[in-house]
């Protein structure tokens, strides 16, 4: 087992490092979890898949690692895998949450999580770690504050680096997720930084999503811009504690009262604002029974499986869009083609609708509408 103390040679530059062994310190790891292990042949897919389904966390590691490899052998292999798990997934409830650098979401995850498992659930941690190429994921050392909960043996808490790659990461994190569920963890909570982009693509993976918020730190620094605060089916602010206790109070009666502003229909779910103390764990129950209540009013209204379905064909689309763009960008004389016609357009030669309709043509791609002639 990795010490706690020892630097981890996990770290390589612009690599997947594979979190897990060192996070989940205090369970047993088995080696294939090691960053360095080579992802599963092909053959070995369906022993893999059947580990996974009994809950083995070493070889739910690895299937991650294989799922978040960039290298284009692998994505079949990963796209076996998930289609093997896929049906049994599915039975978790998947919450997202999110909030300013500093807000406290891992500490928040932290208490919540040691109180579910304590209740007797398995709960998955994953994180979009927005770790820039420069720190090499060197959040995780000193800030995972989870250090309750990877020690808990019914926790398994794996942060994923981005890279840089924001949408690409979360794209991941959906098929971890499967990954998770398959694996029979029943709470799967993801862990997002709070800047823009890969928040709207969590909130598109997640049942409910929870925002994170804290006394003081100005409405634009915590991104309340509207847009995120209809993204939030709950919220809740956090570190109210000790000198903080009343600021926190009075953040949360501002919320409440923005909150309220939002047009909501007659069965819509009306977000409520709580105060919490992660540190102290005050509160940390409450805002889980809001969750449990959002969750039952969404099963009552039909809400939670339109959501899913929804998010089941915005995924479709957005692999599928993914899948075009990646084609399209790999292939040379497309790329030169494109720059070709750019430079036509930008000189007024030829229409950007008709070079458009061009390139796809090449693509054997053509567009019903508008096949250059
Ligand atoms: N007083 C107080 N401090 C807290 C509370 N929750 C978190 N903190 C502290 O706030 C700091 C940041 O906590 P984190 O849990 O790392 O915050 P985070 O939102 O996960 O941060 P990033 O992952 O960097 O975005 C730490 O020093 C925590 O100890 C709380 O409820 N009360
Ligand atoms: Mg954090």
């Amino acid at each position: 087992m990795p010490s706690e103390s020892k630097k981890p040679d996990w770290a390589p530059a612009g690599g997947g490092p594979e979190f897990a062994t060192r996070v989940v310190a205090g369970v047993s790891q088995p080696a294939s979890s090691h960053p360095r292990t080579a992802p599963p042949k092909p053959a070995d897919l369906p022993a893999l898949a059947g580990k996974i389904r009994a809950g083995d966390r070493g070889a739910l590691a690895r299937g991650i690692t294989l799922i978040e490899s960039r290298a284009q052998a692998h994505r079949n292999s990963a796209e076996h895998l998930l289609n093997d798990l896929m049906p049994f997934s599915g039975k978790a409830w998947r919450v997202g949450i999110t909030g300013v650098p500093g807000a406290g979401k891992s500490t928040f995850i932290d208490a919540l999580g040691m109180a579910l498992c304590g209740a007797g659930r398995k709960v998955a941690v994953l994180t979009v770690d927005p770790s820039s190429p420069i720190s090499h994921g060197s959040i995780l050392g000193d800030k995972t504050r989870m250090e309750s909960l990877a020690r808990n043996p019914s926790a398994f808490i794996r942060p994923s680096p981005s890279r840089g790659e924001v949408g690409g990461v979360a794209r991941r994190t959906r098929e971890s997720i499967t990954l998770c569920e398959a694996a029979g963890f029943d709470v799967v909570l993801v862990e997002t930084v709070g800047v823009g982009q890969s928040e709207v693509l969590v909130r598109e993976m997640v049942d409910c999503f929870l925002l994170l918020m804290i006394a003081g730190a100005g409405d634009e620094l915590q991104g309340i811009k509207k847009g995120i605060i209809e993204m939030a089916d709950l919220v809740a602010v956090n570190k109210a504690d000790g000198d903080n206790r009343l600021r926190a109070e009075a953040t949360r009666l501002e919320f409440e009262r923005a909150m309220h502003y939002l047009s909501a229909s007659e069965d819509a779910w009306h977000p409520p604002v709580l105060s919490c103390s992660s540190l102290s764990s005050g509160g940390v129950r409450e805002v889980w029974n809001q969750v449990e209540r959002f969750m039952a009013h969404g099963d009552r209204t039909g809400q939670f499986q339109e959501r899913r379905r929804s998010q089941s064909l915005a995924w479709l689309s957005a692999l599928l869009e993914q899948g075009l763009r990646d084609a399209f960008f790999s292939n040379r004389k497309l790329v030169a083609l494109k720059r070709s016609l750019e430079l036509d357009v930008a000189a007024g030669k030829v229409s950007a609708p008709f070079a458009a309709a061009r390139l796809l043509d090449a693509a054997g791609l053509a567009a019903a509408a508008g096949k250059p002639g």
